[in-house]
């Protein structure tokens, strides 16, 4: 079974782990988001895809989700002490390496997606993992500080601010005119599935959906999408989505997201057991819901998740 799977950061990484377990044979493509991407210290993080990387591929800290485990931070201090930050951001010295490899090969003219494979050749995440495109996309949020609007990158809002104000409108800066990364339409359009872990709606699904040709590229594959929702009991599992979601006039329930994504593109919907009354709501707006356990807890739950995602495509299938 060939399974494409949209993902944003933690919640996708966690997801895609429970998938492999579920489905070990499967030859799962995942199109990552890159509009968390910032350059930092001269250097091009992609936050999404390396925590993608990392987990899939056992380098992950477990406890934080995202950056590497048995970390130090010597090359950050050292920046600190010539007075170049940004003191904002932690990257570590092991994550360090991993964004000198990836400034490098850019440097040298190689595009994001053969610098993914080649960071990949050491991780074997067990998957293909593909920039959603080899384009620069920034997501920017509008936030009013001291009664004046101002834009800032998504890191800054996320780690610096720490979601502290309301989003006034979400941007994924150059969203418009990216491409497509190679294989990114080839890989939706051979697909037998098509999934939405419960990632962000807005700042990582909805940013990969903003790149020209994905969605319709899901919609005319003709297979059975079907997503997780990210909002449990009306609230984030993780993360600041109610706050991106309120920025785009969308409230944060399981079914009104479901509602968002909307049946032109998602056939199938997992709400979580608490949300139980939601399903005839959203299937009443042509989605099939079941209401299953959301909590990725441990492996084996993310696992169960995951199995119950297929289940739910095959039972749209047929
Ligand atoms: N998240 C934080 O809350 N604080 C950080 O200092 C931070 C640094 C960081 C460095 C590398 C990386 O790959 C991820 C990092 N993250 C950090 C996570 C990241 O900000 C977000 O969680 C994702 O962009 C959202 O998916």
């Amino acid at each position: 079974m060939r399974i494409v799977v949209l993902a944003g950061g933690i919640g996708g990484a966690r997801f895609l782990r429970g998938l492999k377990k579920a489905a070990p044979d499967a030859d799962v493509t995942v199109i990552g988001n890159t509009g968390d991407d910032i350059h930092l210290f001269g250097l091009k993080i992609c936050p999404d895809l390396d925590t993608v990387m990392y987990t899939l591929g056992g380098g992950i800290n477990e406890e934080q989700g995202w950056g590497r485990t048995d970390e130090t931070f010597a090359v950050k201090s050292e920046l600190a002490a010539y007075g170049v930050g940004p003191d904002w951001f932690g990257l570590g010295d092991r994550d360090f390496a991993t964004h000198i490899v990836r400034t490098q090969m850019l440097g040298a003219g190689y595009p994001l997606s053969a610098v993914t494979e080649a960071l990949c050749a050491r991780w074997q995440p067990g998957v293909r993992l593909l920039p959603m495109s080899d384009d620069r996309v920034e997501t920017h949020v509008a936030v009013d500080v001291d009664g004046e609007r101002k834009a800032v990158h998504f890191q800054e809002y996320w780690v610096k601010m720490h979601a502290s104000v309301d989003a006034q409108a979400v941007v994924p800066v150059g969203a418009d005119q990216a491409k497509p990364a190679p294989g990114v339409l080839e890989a939706i359009a051979a697909s037998d599935v098509v999934l939405f872990p419960p990632s962000n709606p807005v700042v990582s699904i909805g940013t990969i959906l903003a790149v020209p040709g994905v969605r319709e590229a899901i919609a005319e594959a003709g297979v059975p999408v079907v997503g997780l929702s990210p909002i449990v009991g009306d609230a984030p599992v993780r993360g600041m989505a109610d706050k991106v979601l309120a920025a785009i006039g969308v409230e944060s329930t399981a079914s009104a997201v479901a509602r968002h994504y909307g049946s032109g593109l998602l056939d199938g919907w997992l709400v979580d057991t608490v949300d139980a009354a939601a399903v005839p709501e959203i299937e009443s707006a042509g989605i099939r819901a079941r209401a299953v356990p959301l909590m990725m807890t441990d492996l084996e739950a993310a696992a169960a998740m995951a199995a119950e995602a297929l289940a739910l495509a095959e039972e749209v299938r047929a």
